[in-house]
């Protein structure tokens, strides 16, 4: 493939992409190239309208993404959206593989000065920035892919928090030790319980905190394992991930925090002490540079988008489907064991049941919350759909094909907004009749339709006397009948580097690495054997928080 400078030739000069300098410099953000395609093509906004593909990749849920994430000027251009998408998307310049860093030199004598070093733009590194920025610390983030937002941008579900003024109006009756005790059977009890308290019990301040800045998270619904509504999540029931991610990266951006994309930590410095001095870094464009930082931050993620170390801890999982961005691959959980960190419940890794069959989209929980049911291949329920993860997944893998369908109405498809982005990708089956779904999804009619029956009666008597469903929110009963076929895959890893109750990494020898603080899902213990739907947008924002205070005092103060 040609790429787009050779495309553009006779069109454009290398001035009007790069700049009238005599030296041409490309920040490793490429905020200035990008600048110059806005002025000629339009703004992302601009070009979503000009297109009218039945999937318009100007208009996704991965928010403002610059244009140079997918269309590259000296190597061969590739759709971002491929990386997790099977879409027959075509691009002008396109070839078959992702971008590859190009070698870069060495910039040996480059030292750029921070209070703060953020490794990782997902939901807990904007949290971690934000309030240290707050807090008076100079804040550098750093984000080895071309785009913000990490796996936190295509978080589904919601946000879990107790004792919220949202759950107060709705009346909901949930308490701090009501969440704790739900993470804690969640998680097999084998959750830090420092740590599960915690997250408890800042939930509604994080939610207050994200509020503030601008979130809507008034809808409250439920996802597996808990006992209350508690899943906060946007008006309407719309995806918590995206969402979020746009108000963390406005706010940002609003405070002019130094965001820098295609730029990958490979080293966290240290004194003979011990004491973390700042991090290595390779720019896409810049080269290899240090910046000095009184403290870094750790919140670059799991490791479920890293097959090979997800098949090192479960052989099992093995050739298994995930639900994550491609860049959940641990580097962050590396970076902290080189510099000496513990590492706890590595091989804690969760299965989602519901990753849409032949693909890595996510049908979130929330759907089953909503009042979907799984179906097998003969037609009847097999578990109770809120029951936890791991023992939905391990239902699901017991039937024949090693896969359900998820079956709802058209009561539960209006109730959770997110449901339309399904029909949008032509992941969703359908029929007028529960007899037309059968026939479109291939299961014996008369099984599916006494199967809708019982359970419907379930839902009349609020008594799911087959499965012990605990929550009962609505009767399959209006047309048309939907079904989206369903596998477990790699959702997310518990494990992660050691912390203390103030985000401090621990060592091996139980003392913490002075400067260094993590946050997220790169951090173990939280979570135990099993993370509920919900809790992981709050821990990222809860832990983000704290670790953004800590590592801001600690700054001020040295
Ligand atoms: O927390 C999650 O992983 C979550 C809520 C996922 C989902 O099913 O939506």
């Amino acid at each position: 493939a040609e790429p787009l400078a050779k495309l553009h030739e006779g069109k454009a000069t290398c001035a009007d992409c790069h700049g009238r300098s005599k030296k041409i410099s490309v920040d490793d953000s490429e905020k200035g190239v990008n600048k110059n395609c806005i002025s000629c093509h339009g703004t992302l906004a601009e070009m979503g309208k000009k297109s009218h593909e039945e999937v318009n990749p100007h208009k996704s849920h991965l928010g403002e993404i610059s244009c140079t994430a997918c269309h590259h000027g000296h190597t061969a251009s590739w759709a971002y959206c491929l990386s997790c998408h099977p879409f027959d998307m075509k691009i002008a310049g396109g070839g078959a593989t992702a971008y590859k860093a190009a070698d870069v030199a060495k910039n040996k004598k480059r030292a750029d000065k921070a209070d703060v070093v953020v490794i990782g733009a997902g939901a807990a590194g904007f949290t971690a920035a934000i309030t240290a920025h707050d807090a008076g610390a100079k804040v550098i983030i750093i984000e080895k892919q071309p785009i913000t937002g990490g796996n936190s941008m295509l978080a589904a579900g919601g946000m879990n928090a107790a004792e919220t003024t949202f759950q107060k109006e709705k009346g909901i009756a949930d308490s701090v030790e009501l969440m704790y005790k739900d993470t804690m059977t969640g998680g097999g009890d084998l959750n830090d319980p420092a740590l599960a308290m915690l997250l408890a019990k800042n939930s509604a301040s994080s939610v207050a905190w994200l509020t503030g800045l601008g979130a809507d998270l008034s809808d409250v619904g439920r996802m597996g394992g808990a006992s209350v509504n508690r899943t906060h999540r946007p008006k309407g029931g719309a995806a918590v991930g995206a969402h979020i991610t746009d108000v963390l990266r406005r706010n940002a951006d609003q405070r002019n925090i130094d965001i820098r994309v295609n730029s990958k930590v490979v080293k966290i410095l240290e004194d003979k002490k011990g004491r973390v001095t700042g991090v290595r870094v390779v720019g896409k464009h810049s080269g290899e540079y240090t910046i000095n930082a009184k403290a870094v931050i750790i919140a670059a993620g799991g490791f479920s988008a890293n097959p090979e170390r997800v098949a090192y801890y479960r052989p099992e999982y093995k050739g298994m489907t995930t639900s994550n961005q491609p860049g959940a691959t641990g580097d962050g959980i590396d970076l902290g064991t080189a510099a000496g960190a513990d590492l706890k419940d590595m091989k804690e890794i969760q299965i989602h049941p519901t990753v849409a069959a032949g693909s890595r989209t996510l049908i979130t929980e929330a759907v089953r919350g909503n009042g979907a049911i799984l179906v097998n291949h003969e037609g009847k329920r097999f578990v109770n759909e809120l029951t936890t993860r791991d023992k939905a997944s391990a239902a699901i893998l017991a039937q024949r094909g090693q896969s359900a369908y998820l079956v709802f109405d058209d009561g539960v498809r209006k109730s959770l907004k997110q449901i339309d982005g399904y029909f949008h990708l032509n992941l969703v089956q359908q029929g007028a009749t529960l007899k037309d779904l059968a026939a479109a999804i291939k299961v014996p009619a008369d099984a599916l339709e006494a199967t809708v029956a019982a359970y419907n009666k379930g839902v009349d008597d609020k008594n799911d006397a087959e499965f012990k469903r605990p929550d009962l929110p609505r009767a399959l009963r209006t047309a048309k009948y939907y079904a989206i076929e369903v596998k477990p895959g790699v959702h997310y890893t518990m494990g992660g580097l050691k912390i203390t109750t103030g985000s401090e990494v621990l060592a091996k020898d139980g003392k913490t690495i002075a400067g260094l603080f993590a946050a997220g899902e790169g951090t173990g213990g939280v979570h135990g054997k099993n993370r509920l739907g919900g809790n992981s947008i709050s821990q990222t924002i809860t832990f983000g928080r704290i670790a953004g205070e800590n590592a801001a005092k600690l700054a001020k103060s040295s």
